[in-house]
């Protein structure tokens, strides 16, 4: 099954590139900045990486990315995940970033993408490994600083195929971002967003993603089994939900193999991705690896995973084609 797994042609959609800024790099980074890290050495930062909430994980999370000052230090960042996609036989990848992690540090938005596009370039040329990029916005900061990013990132429309939210989601319900959304759509950007697991109001959250914002897709968005109402809006919209097991059993209580196998039944399109696995050691190859072994997935449900992958990634129909 391993091999099966490590065989699979797969398709990542819930991926931040923040996520992937391993250990080693991160030591690469401040050392090329002139920056001094609080830990030692490798082995004591990913010791410290021991969170059991959101919270939790998005306090190591944005400290660790203080490294990321300059365009080749983002374009390092992504060529590193994109080397270890390929290796992993990721064929497509979309591939969310955080500019206001980096802006709300004197980090202009321009360098931020510009280091990620060009390793986007490369990696399609050099590794045969697709990608676009997905942008966040920060949904524990004002919505006037999301529409402010909004309308920076217009001049760099052609690079960024929609936009998610992100980030401490309690007290942040997705109707905080309806105007912003509402204008991202307007100008021609598809729409995700995150309702992680089991936060306060999950339930309500991804009501309003579905009914109010009318997102193309859910990051996360397994608490949608607690309402069967939504669960037959999503079956009629086709929408799917981006799930990462291995983040799941950071955040919470368990990997909710449990749900995610429910939804598959119910005929809901899943995928299994990573969210940030360098915090949470594990690329989708792990994860998928986590999931069969608890599922007891058989090959041709393994394989269905990607398929649905494919058929909601934000791609041409005639370039999906050639990946099914
Ligand atoms: C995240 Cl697991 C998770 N949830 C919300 N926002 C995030 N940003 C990076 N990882
Ligand atoms: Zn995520």
């Amino acid at each position: 099954m391993k091999d099966f797994i490590a065989g699979l042609p797969k398709c990542e959609l819930h991926l931040h590139i923040e996520g992937t800024l391993e250990p080693e790099l991160k030591f690469e980074l401040a050392r090329r900045n002139g920056l001094r890290l609080p830990y030692p050495g490798v082995e004591q930062m990913r010791a410290a990486y021991t969170f059991d909430s959101l919270p939790s994980f998005l306090r190591i999370y944005y400290e660790g990315m203080r490294v990321l000052c300059t365009e080749p230090d983002f374009y390092d960042l992504a060529m590193a995940y994109l080397r270890k996609a390929a290796e992993q036989n990721v064929r497509y990848a979309e591939i969310f970033f955080d500019p206001q992690a980096h802006t709300s540090r004197g980090v202009p938005f321009d360098v931020v993408i510009r280091g990620l596009r060009r390793a986007l370039m490369d990696a399609e040329a050099r590794l045969g490994v697709r990608a676009q990029l997905i942008m966040c916005f920060l949904r524990d900061f004002q919505a006037e600083y999301a529409m402010a990013t909004l309308l920076e990132s217009l001049p760099y429309k052609e690079w960024i195929a929609g936009v998610g939210l992100d980030s401490d989601e309690k007290g942040n319900p997705p109707v905080k971002f309806a105007a912003v959304y509402e204008r991202a759509r307007q100008e021609g950007y598809l729409l995700t967003m995150h309702c992680d697991v089991d936060q306060d109001d999950a339930v309500e959250h991804i009501r309003q993603a579905v009914e109010d914002i009318g997102v193309n897709r859910i990051d996360h968005g397994v608490n949608i089994l607690e309402d069967q109402r939504l669960v037959e809006v999503v079956l009629e919209r086709g929408m799917g939900l981006t799930c990462c097991p291995i983040s799941n059993g950071y955040v919470t209580d368990s990997m909710k193999a449990e749900a995610i196998r429910k939804l598959m039944d119910l005929g809901v399109r899943i995928t299994v991705s990573s969210d940030d696995p360098a915090y949470f050691g594990a690329y989708v190859g792990e994860n998928l690896e986590a999931l069969q072994s608890v599922l007891q997935l058989t090959r041709d449900e393994l394989a269905r995973l990607e398929r649905d992958a494919f058929e909601i990634a934000w791609l041409p129909r005639h370039v999906k084609d050639a990946y099914l």
